[in-house]
């Protein structure tokens, strides 16, 4: 019989360097305030919202022009302050404050009239959810019957 070769494996040893993915953590604001209400909700397992280039995914693009269009009811591409309410309050329970509007009309894209256009929707969605606020997003989602796929569930 041949010698008993006993191969060497340090090179597959050598293989188990800590390569741990340094993601942005959603979770870091774990005492916030904000987060208590939406405790109970595990994303873990839901649809990404934002790819790895911090931009929102192009299925969360697709939902909020759906849920844009919802409210645009007199098809201008523009929610006016009727529809900006009927968007607030379905969503939030009340119409947006003086305040809050003000710093919709003077950070996001919106009309000549202080309308918002559907890439100022978007962009409102993309700032919350890319700044770690992925909940709140999939809060207003699930509200508008999207499931954890971010396909409507409803219908
Ligand atoms: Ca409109």
């Amino acid at each position: 019989m041949p010698d008993q070769n006993t191969l060497s494996k340090s090179a597959a040893d050598s293989s188990i360097s800590p390569i741990i993915e340094n993601k942005s953590t959603a979770k870091a604001s774990e005492n916030s305030s904000l987060i208590d209400s939406i405790h109970s909700l595990d994303i873990s397992d839901y649809a990404p919202l934002v790819t790895d280039d911090f931009d929102i995914t192009t299925n969360l693009e697709t939902a909020l022009k759906e849920i844009f269009e919802r409210y645009d009811l007199d098809c201008d591409s523009l929610l006016n302050d009727k529809e900006l309410d009927d968007f607030a309050i379905f969503t939030n329970g009340e119409p947006f404050s003086k305040e809050e509007k003000l710093e919709i009309s003077e950070n996001l894209d919106c009309s000549e009239d202080g309308f918002l256009t559907l890439p100022g929707f978007i962009q409102m969605y993309s700032l919350q959810t890319c700044s770690g606020d992925e909940l709140e997003t999939w809060k207003d989602l699930l509200k508008h019957g999207y499931n954890k796929d971010l396909s409507l569930s409803s219908k």
